[in-house]
């Protein structure tokens, strides 16, 4: 078992998402079943003591590998030599607030945590944002964070990917473990495009095995952009396990090595890959060789593709518009 415990932070630790996350982080399910961890909470200070209770329930895990665990309102204390940040507390759009508004109050706390991270965090610090809108709010505290390299911070797009790989799945009648290679382009809104034609089923591509375009560029993804509404309107409450476990699964998909020739969706900061505007957060097919990450070149993308492709990216720009003072120039 490695010495050294990593330093966890978890923003947001006692919401519903928080709940399913911090067990599953516990018992090594992200990190490995070798490496020790100490968990690293932040609330508001009117969630502590519910999150008093979460801690309880950890320490009657008796979880081998959690070292410690600490919990604070204070940003700094929180990322204090954070090996990795997953940033999960945001403010809900409540009743009557526009969408700029929800926009405007994230900023204000992902710009306050961007410098705490920037300013305590470990140096190697890898930073998830979930909380939403999370591309954006991964922009902003990327932004304020600019002794953090940009390659650091990544914005979930995965649980997109998995509901998209689910639904393939089910479409072809085939096991879920067949299905590679889906890639989530651009905001995880319902604008992202999820590019369910050069995904692959037992290596073949999907137009292939699911002979109907108007499907797989039509219902497909309209399903998956609104899934998480669908969700909502179901069970009352938005997607939480499965956030937690998309959570989980994209850290892996950080550390871990890339099967050949298969490729992960992550939020990532774009270097003007596929004539995307550089600095925005944009969901694309990404590799990792376990160390670093890279955009996957050459998928080829039709007009129709191109075009959807389009739609997401105008509304991250807009997004960046909206908190361009946020930024620092
Ligand atoms: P909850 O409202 O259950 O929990 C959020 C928690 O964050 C609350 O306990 C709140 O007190 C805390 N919080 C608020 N402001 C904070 C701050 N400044 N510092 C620290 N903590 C703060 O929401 P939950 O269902 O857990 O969802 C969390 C976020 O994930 C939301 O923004 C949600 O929209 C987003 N999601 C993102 C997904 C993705 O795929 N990227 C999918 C699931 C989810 O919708």
């Amino acid at each position: 078992m490695a010495e050294q415990p990593v330093h966890v932070a978890v923003t947001g630790a006692a919401g519903q998402i928080g709940y399913q996350l911090l067990f599953r982080l516990a018992s090594g399910q992200a990190l490995g079943p070798d490496q020790p961890l100490v968990l690293r909470l932040l609330e508001v200070e009117a969630a502590l003591k519910a999150l008093d209770g979460v801690v309880m329930e950890l320490q009657d895990c008796a979880f081998p590998l959690l070292r410690d665990v600490v919990t604070t309102s204070d940003p700094r204390q929180a990322f204090d030599g954070a090996g990795w940040a997953l940033m999960v507390g945001a403010m809900p759009r409540k009743e009557g607030m526009e969408r700029r508004d929800l926009l405007s109050a994230n900023a204000g706390i992902f710009s306050e945590q961007g410098k705490a991270l920037n300013a305590v965090a470990g140096r190697d610090v890898r930073v998830l944002v979930v909380g939403n809108p999370c591309n954006t709010n991964c922009l902003i505290a990327r932004g304020n964070a600019p002794d953090i390299p940009a390659e650091r911070w990544f914005a979930m797009t995965r649980l997109d990917e998995n509901r998209g790989k689910s639904l393939l799945a089910s479409r072809a009648r085939v096991d879920v473990s067949e299905i590679s290679n889906l890639g989530i382009w651009g905001n995880h809104s319902a604008t992202q495009f999820p590019d369910a034609r050069n995904a692959r089923i037992g290596g073949r591509p999907v137009p292939e095995a699911i002979d109907d375009e108007e499907w797989l560029l039509g219902e497909f993804v309209t399903t998956v952009q609104q899934r998480g509404a669908a969700v909502i309107k179901a069970r009352g409450a938005s997607s939480a396990a499965s956030a937690a476990n998309a959570a989980i699964d994209s850290v892996r998909s950080i550390v871990d090595r890339t099967p050949d020739g298969d490729w992960t969706s992550l939020a990532v900061v774009s270097h003007g890959e596929y004539e995307i505007p550089e600095g925005l957060q944009f969901g694309f097919p990404v590799r990792s060789d376990g160390r670093g990450w890279e955009v996957v070149e050459g998928i080829s993308l039709d007009e129709k593709a191109r075009q959807k492709i389009k739609v997401t990216t105008e509304e991250l720009e807009g997004e960046r518009a909206e908190v361009q003072h946020l930024l620092p120039v």
